[in-house]
């Protein structure tokens, strides 16, 4: 069947029935035509809740795909299938030759309960994490029982991530001078687990100490477990994974919470989108520049100009 002939219920159906085809190409959809995959992704929706998100995040070169590698396999042994997004924030491509570069998963290769993807960004603001949580949704919706989402770095795009999963990970490497930074960039308030990752080398140790120190200097105490691993052997990765394991188990009132501010997000997210996409319609581009010239020129002022259009695209969108 050509891709074309794909409507959104029948795309829908065929995510649900877990053709992996048709996920890929749903992922697509959500990568280039966030509105467009609205009838999809509402479709879905009902049949999404079940699969347990984990972030896995940290500077370039932890290990951090070594690790998602290795815990997948572990994953694998428990029996359940396991699902990998790896976020690319720099690159103008998905798929391709990054996927080949970046995730590794070499072992898994003709395993039906493994699915590897890489997502890239489109370029405008928030549209990774936008991209990345639809994502989310339609692997769950296809019955994917694991989800780890791969993302480099500590930027607004990780925070948001990080938001869209149960449990982040965060992984540091010992002597890399990364970690004061990360752990100064915030993404300690993220970490729901730190992990010291390349622990066969020298100052794993040292490094375990710093984050403990460091987060008892915070202002608001945390107790974040730290886990060292050597991704390459795979040890460690047995305890982390059982680490996360007790979490999805325990941490029912928790999860409640995470997934209201999720969903919180989601909505905000969503009304946000419709109005600009509304003010967008609603206002030609040349109307918009005659009244930026207004304001530039001390024509008008930028607040009375703005409540124009609210009003406007406000109307624009209950039509
Ligand atoms: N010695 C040692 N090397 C490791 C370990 N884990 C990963 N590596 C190596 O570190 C390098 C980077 O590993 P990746 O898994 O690609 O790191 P990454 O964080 O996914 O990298 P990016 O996605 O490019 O940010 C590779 O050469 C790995 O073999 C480890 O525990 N010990
Ligand atoms: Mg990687």
């Amino acid at each position: 069947m050509p891709d074309a002939t794909f409507t959104a219920v029948s795309l829908a159906d065929a995510v649900i029935g877990g053709d992996r085809r048709a996920i890929a190409r749903a992922i697509s959809v959500v990568e280039n035509d966030p509105a467009g995959a609205e009838p999809l992704l509402r479709r879905l929706f009902p049949a999404t809740g079940r699969a347990f998100v984990i972030g896995i995040t940290g500077p370039p070169g932890a290990g951090k795909s070594t690790l998602v590698d290795a815990l997948a396999g572990r994953i694998r042994n428990g029996g359940e299938s396991v699902a990998v997004i790896a976020v690319d924030p720099t690159s103008p491509f998905s798929g391709g030759a990054i996927l080949g570069d970046r995730v590794r998963m070499t072992g898994h290769a003709g395993d039906a309960g493994v699915f590897v993807r890489s997502m890239a960004t489109r370029g405008h603001l928030g549209g990774l994490s936008r991209a990345t949580s639809n994502a989310v949704l339609l692997l769950d919706a296809a019955g994917w029982q694991v989800i780890l989402i791969e993302t480099v770095g500590v930027g607004q795009d990780e925070v948001d991530i990080a938001r869209t999963a149960d449990q982040s990970v965060v992984v540091l490497v010992p002597g890399s001078g990364d970690d004061v930074q990360a752990l100064k960039a915030g993404i300690m308030e993220i970490a729901d687990i730190f992990v010291v990752n390349k622990a066969d080398r020298d100052g794993a140790d040292q490094l375990v100490q710093t984050i403990l120190s460091s987060m008892a200097l915070g202002e608001a105490p945390r107790r974040v477990p730290v886990h060292k691993t050597v991704a390459t052997t795979g040890e460690g990765v047995d305890a982390l994974w059982r680490e996360l394991q007790g979490r999805r188990a325990s941490a029912d009132a928790e999860r409640m919470a995470r997934q209201a501010a999720r969903e919180e997000a989601r909505l905000r997210e969503i009304v946000a989108g419709r109005f600009r996409a509304s003010l967008d319609t609603v206002v030609p581009a040349e109307e918009l520049q005659r009244l930026v010239r207004d304001v530039v020129e001390r024509r008008a002022d930028p607040f009375s100009v703005a409540s124009g259009l609210v009003a406007r695209a406000a109307a624009g969108l209950i039509r």
